[in-house]
């Protein structure tokens, strides 16, 4: 169950790649991957590279991405930069696989949302490389941890890059996990659908997807992206019930948010037994975020990780989304800690190592401060979509 064995030690490998984390979407464009820099900076300063094993991975290689993508896709990704689209040769094939150049595409919504940058191809190879690698650690035994912040891009659609996502790497490493074991639980916690994950294995009875997300069909606006993801989505044909969404409203907060996490995750681990777990960990639902609209901690949002971890089952945890860059390397540093089993002991004060004028915002501190909202206590919504997501994991056979 899952209080049994938390104080236990495990083994954790980590994978970081400088060459992923110098990648630039362009001015202004949300995607910072430079965060990643700064959360392995600050896992550095800390010490817990001491408590893990350091992966050095090769790339991906382009028929590792063709187990999940499509050949033309591929090639595309391979060949697109900048000046090849200018020149306009690959232009039409570029549009067609959700990838443009916002200066030239101005009325292309998909072009600003995964630009033609430099280094495309090569930043695509490492970050699938690091899930990859990552999976292999778990399915060999090395480890029961693995890491690869870099990673989890879960638009990423078979032929079509979609929300600032090229490559699949959480459906590749999965893929990679099924080849070992025989029941793989996916669990998605950034603000947003993890559609593409879902989509791919939605037929699937040996994969379980699970996603948190904020999903508001009365907006008055636009439908919050991708605009999927209702609780009546529960999979299909053999896959049917084996997906599951928890679709939440703005302004999520820990207690609420624990309130709906925990029950509905016991009572998957309990119905679902996986042999294995992959939790992306986007850090767009933490408080504060540009993009998101939920009201997380980084001890709330690392509550998932322990929560998860709690039940030593080998784990994979992914990055993912997260747009306010001092709260996702905030938070992505803690939950290394919470792999390692050292939340406990690092320490609040966010210590010199070159990114610290980036933490003025949050007083210099780890843990940045969630105002306290008052609203109303008993919210019968919550309660509401608890009572559906439990009432499709009552039809999975146990
Ligand atoms: O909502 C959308 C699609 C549009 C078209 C593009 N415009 C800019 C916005 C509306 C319909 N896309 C989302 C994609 C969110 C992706 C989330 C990814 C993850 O966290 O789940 C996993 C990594 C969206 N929301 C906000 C923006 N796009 C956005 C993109 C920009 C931007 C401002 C907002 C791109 C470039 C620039 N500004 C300069
Ligand atoms: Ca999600
Ligand atoms: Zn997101």
């Amino acid at each position: 169950s899952a209080s049994c064995g938390d104080g236990r030690k495990r083994r954790v490998c980590y994978y970081y790649d400088p060459g992923v984390a110098n990648v630039d979407y362009g001015a202004n464009h949300n995607m910072v991957p430079r965060r990643v820099a700064m959360a392995h900076a600050l896992v550095e300063k800390y010490g817990l590279l001491a408590d893990m094993e350091r992966l050095r991975v090769r790339p991906a290689t382009e028929a590792e991405l063709r187990a999940f993508h499509d050949d033309a896709y591929v090639r595309l990704l391979r060949d697109i930069t900048p000046d090849a689209y200018h020149d306009g040769d690959l232009r039409d094939r570029a549009r067609a696989c959700g990838v443009g150049v916002p200066e030239t595409d101005e009325t292309d919504a998909s072009a600003y949302d995964n630009p033609v940058i430099d280094g495309l191809w090569d930043y695509c190879l490492r970050y699938a490389g690091g899930s990859l690698a990552a999976a292999r650690a778990l399915a060999d035994g090395s480890s029961d941890i693995a890491i690869n912040w870099s990673g989890g891009m879960h638009h990423a659609c078979r032929g079509k890059a979609s929300g600032f996502c090229y490559v699949n790497d959480i459906v590749l490493a999965i893929q990679e996990l099924l080849e070992h074991f025989e029941r793989v639980l996916y669990v998605d916690i950034d603000v947003h659908h993890g559609d593409g994950v879902e989509e791919h294995f939605k037929r699937e009875s040996r994969v379980m997807t699970v996603s948190f997300h904020l999903y508001d069909i009365d907006r008055d606006v636009k439908p919050f992206f991708p605009g999927t993801g209702k609780v009546e989505d529960v999979g299909e044909g053999d896959g049917k019930y084996y997906t599951l969404n928890v679709p939440m409203k703005a302004g999520m907060d820990d207690e609420r948010y624990q309130q709906l996490f925990r029950p509905i995750m016991d009572e998957v681990m309990e119905k679902f037994v996986p042999d294995a777990v992959v939790l992306q960990c986007g850090a767009d639902s933490l408080y504060g975020d540009r993009l998101g609209e939920f009201r997380l901690s980084v001890k709330g949002h690392a509550g998932c990780v322990s929560y998860l971890r709690s039940f030593n089952v080998p784990l994979l945890l992914l990055g993912g989304g997260g747009y306010t860059v001092n709260h996702v390397a905030s938070c992505w540093c803690y939950e290394t800690a919470v792999a390692v089993g050292k939340e406990k002991e690092i320490s609040d004060e966010i210590p010199f190592h070159g990114y610290e004028h980036y933490y003025r915002d949050q007083g210099y501190k780890l843990h940045f401060t969630v105002p306290k909202k008052n609203g109303n206590k008993k919210d019968d919504l919550i309660d509401k979509i608890k009572q559906d997501a439990l009432m499709n994991l009552a039809m999975l056979k146990p």
